[in-house]
């Protein structure tokens, strides 16, 4: 970025309020933001004029209202596939963490309270046999199913259309939430946040998983009603939670802090070199190929 642009970089990654966004915003021709740059029909709508593209480092991009976007001709791309493993990795380890109670025993180690080994002493539950529901049967859905099928997990998955055979690899597919739920020991968050979706995980939808039942979010934490969620790991319904995305992070419900059966990771999906590095190239790609009259290779379009 320093070699082909001038760029105006956020050094210390503090996050900047709406109207520090659209000032530095100003001499500028596009904006290279990422999930927590609120980038609202009000804030696109006073972004000054010379702004003609917005690249996030993400793939998620709920952040931006694409329709707003479009209005003023501002094109906006996304970092799709590159992060695909990196995220299901994570989820493969709240799924394990939550399931085997991994952030008890750390703490139990760093805070050198380990006394014992007994029989009963930080009891998990298993993987392997159980069943793992995929809600969002995209990219990451699909490369977490691929995972857990090696720990022996049978898959079931909900999506908006079912997936190809070949794609599907033996995944049971539900037509509905409903019909997905009542099959899931455990529960694998993968769909983007929109307003269909927001909120999807609340009493409702968790009464319908069996008791005991352990849910893993990598994706959006606004997909979780959190009062909900919260009751049902304090009543036991839900047996443990993973969980790498929150509302209004990263201030989130510190309820979550407190309760014996979280898992808990600061977003870090995305989080290697490797992977990140890979995001930025994919940013810049996009960048490069609007300024030279290129299609872009990640557009986001409505
Ligand atoms: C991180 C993500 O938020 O790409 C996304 O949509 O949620 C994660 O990968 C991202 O790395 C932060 O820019």
């Amino acid at each position: 970025m320093q070699k082909d642009y001038q760029p105006d970089l956020n050094g210390s990654d503090e996050i900047y309020g709406q109207e520090e966004l659209i000032e530095r915003a100003k001499s500028a021709d596009a904006l290279l933001v990422t999930v927590t740059d609120t980038l609202n029909r009000e804030v696109i709508e006073r972004l000054p004029r010379s702004i003609q593209m917005i690249a996030t480092f993400s793939v998620g991009y709920d952040q931006i209202d694409v329709a707003a976007a479009q209005e003023r001709k501002i094109a906006v791309s996304n970092t799709p596939g590159v992060l695909t493993n990196a995220t299901a990795d994570i989820a493969m380890l709240l799924l394990l963490g939550a399931a085997r109670g991994a952030g008890n025993g750390e703490q139990a180690i760093r805070q050198n309270t380990w006394r014992n080994w007994a029989p009963t002493g930080f009891l998990g539950r298993d993987l392997t046999g159980k069943r793992l529901g995929i809600l969002g049967m995209g990219r990451i859905g699909r490369a977490v199913a691929k995972r857990a099928q090696a720990f022996d997990m049978e898959i079931h998955y909900h999506n908006r259309s079912q997936l190809p055979e070949h794609e599907e690899a033996g995944a049971h597919y539900h037509d509905s939430l409903e019909s997905l739920l009542p099959n899931c020991d455990f529960l694998s968050i993968h769909a983007a946040s929109t307003p269909q979706t927001r909120g999807i995980i609340n009493t409702g939808t968790l009464q319908a998983l069996p008791p005991g039942a352990i849910i893993v979010n990598t994706a959006r934490g606004d997909l979780v009603d959190d009062n909900a969620l919260i009751s049902a790991l304090k009543s036991g319904h839900i047996g443990a939670a993973g969980l790498d995305v929150f509302n209004d992070e990263p201030q989130l419900d510190p309820r979550y802090r407190t309760l014996p059966n979280t898992f808990l990771l600061p977003h870090l999906g995305s989080a290697t070199l490797e992977t990140r590095n890979a995001m930025g190239f994919c940013a810049l790609d996009n960048l490069d190929a609007f300024f030279a009259g290129k299609a872009l290779p990640n557009p986001v379009t409505l």
